[in-house]
């Protein structure tokens, strides 16, 4: 028997084919947050020191390391040391479980069954899809060894499953009668992404569901399709409370072994940038042909099954921290939130409003041990109050923080309602509500809290999702010319224009030149500096203006705005063919 490290196999990745194995490609350097700090030390002189919590960075000042703190200091997140790889915590990963249940049960009333199929695809199979797997090779990662041996054939770690599981289907599907097949996986997929990594958001493995089912007609197909798409959008709206805009992709970006891809588009305003969220795709019969995926129909001819794939991903979670979190932290929804109420018992009324690091003890203020003693137990009878009604809730009983530590430390995790109980209020028998979305407070009385809390919960539902809709809304600049187009993405906005719909037109978009990409005013400067080494870097620098616009088409949305016939293209001023959402993305 090998030694267990000889055991293990290898993994590289290689640039197109396996035979070509390289070294594996590092994608830019990431940026970690600094490392977690110690998270309590004892200070001198009788004062009991804290540890600060919160994030250094803000949002709207630097949303890249705003962005990698709040998910690390919210312990949804740990880095890795693969780069692009990072660990869900617990805290992080109960949100995909509230996700994973709600949309299981969903796609099972739709008829939809789980089941697994394996991690490895041999090169032979890989290959069978040839055509469509060709753009993604370079992400492909193969096994190439076994220990110190080579093995004879390299084997793919999936990136997707159509090559996995289609052999099989075609196989089990002889007639109609076999239809429809409507298969869903929760698994982890890799694809060794060579742009920048941001955790959940672009991660080289990452979890998700992968749907693949197979019908008898097209219509059937089709139906599907929109009614996955719907469930994507309500796990964003009506579990995130992130809106979605529904869209078909535009030839360019679609699926190239779809006949039609349908996705939801979600959007960052503080980035300005598209983010997509989730796919469904018509294969149409393009699959079937390739794996002889055949049936035999009612009247004995054999016919090409149709297919439909779509996929939602982890990706959800980083959409969600960045469309609700502040600068004290992540905010969560409370449909997902693995704690909905945190009962915090402020025993020291001094502390009640206190946000201090350090604990000064106030020896006449404090209650006495009865009393504290009677404090606690009425916080966990209010807990078990509201856990009977279907609350989610903890209290947060440690002696060693402070109040105001422990409010830092539950709005940095983003927990939605905060429940105060301090000494007055157990004279009067009444607690105070804090909401972590905006802050507002109001008091309830302890008998009124398990009817009250669980209806607070599903207005700050309710209301983060309208504040969020509202912005994102607010986000959609409609025009109609590329002077308004460009000046929208200035804005950091998305841009809703009227489109000819042709990937020559969209090519056109990408390949504009910087003069016409970026204001004339930053240009034309530009072109009468002298010709120095300095006057070349400048002319770099702001012409990057125009790569990093790389605004693309975002979908076309389902929901069109009328169209008065004629109405020209933005870009060639051709008549338009619909109105197409643009934006810079993900
Ligand atoms: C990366 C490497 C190899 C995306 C890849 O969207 C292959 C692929 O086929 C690849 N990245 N895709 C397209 C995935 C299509 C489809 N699969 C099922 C989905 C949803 C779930």
């Amino acid at each position: 028997m090998a030694a267990p490290e000889e055991q293990m196999a290898a993994l590289s990745v290689a640039d197109g084919a396996p035979a070509a194995a390289a070294e594996g490609g590092k994608p830019k350097k990431e940026k970690k947050p600094k490392a977690d700090k110690p998270k309590q030390q004892q200070g001198g002189e009788g004062k009991k020191k804290e540890t600060k919590l919160g994030l250094t960075a803000s949002k709207e000042g630097d949303f890249g390391d705003w962005y990698s703190q709040v998910v690390v200091e919210s312990e949804m997140i740990s880095y890795y040391d693969v780069s692009g790889c990072y660990i869900l915590r617990p805290y992080s990963f109960a949100i995909w479980d509230e996700i994973k249940n709600w949309f299981d049960a969903r796609i099972k009333e739709l008829g939809v069954q789980n089941a697994y199929f394996p991690l490895f695809i041999t090169e032979d199979v890989l290959m069978t899809e040839k055509e469509h797997v060709e753009g993604f090779a370079p992400e492909v990662a193969w096994v190439t060894k076994s220990g110190s041996s080579e093995l004879d054939r390299p084997i793919a770690i999936r990136p997707t499953s159509e090559t996995v599981m289609y052999p099989y289907y075609a196989q089990w599907i002889r007639s109609h009668r076999d239809l429809p097949l409507r298969l869903n996986q929760w698994t982890n997929v890799v694809r060794w992404e060579f742009k920048h990594p941001t955790p959940f958001i672009r991660s080289r493995e990452f979890l998700w569901q992968e749907g693949h089912t197979v019908f008898a007609t097209k219509e059937e197909a089709d139906t599907e399709v929109y009614q996955i798409l719907d469930l994507y959008r309500r796990v964003y709206e009506e579990l995130l409370a992130v809106p979605v805009c529904k869209g078909m992709k535009s030839s360019k970006e679609k699926f190239a072994g779809a006949l039609y891809t349908t996705s939801v588009e979600a959007f960052i305003p503080t980035s300005g940038r598209g983010v997509q969220g989730a796919t469904s795709h018509c294969l149409g019969q393009n699959f079937s042909k390739m794996f002889g995926i055949e049936f035999e129909t009612e009247e004995k001819t054999r016919q090409h099954a149709w297919q439909n794939s779509w996929g939602l991903t982890t990706r959800t979670i980083g959409v969600m921290v960045m469309t609700h979190g502040d600068d004290k932290g992540v905010v969560i929804p409370p449909r997902v939130a693995q704690i909905q109420v945190v009962v915090i018992p402020i025993p020291n009324s001094k502390l009640r409003r206190q946000c201090s690091v350090v604990v000064i003890p106030i020896p006449n203020s404090k209650l006495g041990e009865e009393a504290v003693k009677a404090m606690l137990d009425r916080a966990d009878a209010i807990a078990a109050d509201l856990k009977a009604a279907g609350v989610r809730v903890t209290v947060d009983r440690r002696d060693n923080y402070t109040p105001g530590w422990k409010y830092n430390f539950w709005e940095l995790r983003g927990v939605p309602l905060r429940l105060e109980l301090g000494p007055r209020d157990m004279d009067s028998g009444v607690a105070m509500l804090a909401r972590r979305d905006n802050g507002g407070k109001q008091s309830c009385a302890w008998g009124e809290l398990a009817a009250a809390v669980p209806k607070l919960l599903e207005q700050q539902q309710a209301e983060m999702y309208a504040k969020a809709r509202a912005e994102f809304d607010s986000c959609i600049e409609r025009v109609t010319t590329w002077d308004d187009f460009m000046a929208a993405l200035e804005r950091k906005h998305m841009a809703l224009a009227p489109w000819c719909d042709t990937e020559e037109s969209e090519e056109e978009v990408k390949r504009r030149p910087p003069c016409l990409a970026i204001p004339l005013a930053t240009y034309l400067p530009l072109l009468f500096m002298c010709d120095t080494e300095e006057s070349e870097e400048e002319v770099k620098r702001r012409s990057a203006t125009k790569d990093a616009m790389g605004a693309k088409t975002l979908c076309i949305p389902l929901e069109q705005p009328d169209l008065p016939e004629g109405t020209p293209c933005f870009v060639t001023g051709a008549p338009a063919k619909c109105w197409a959402l643009w934006g810079r993305s993900y």
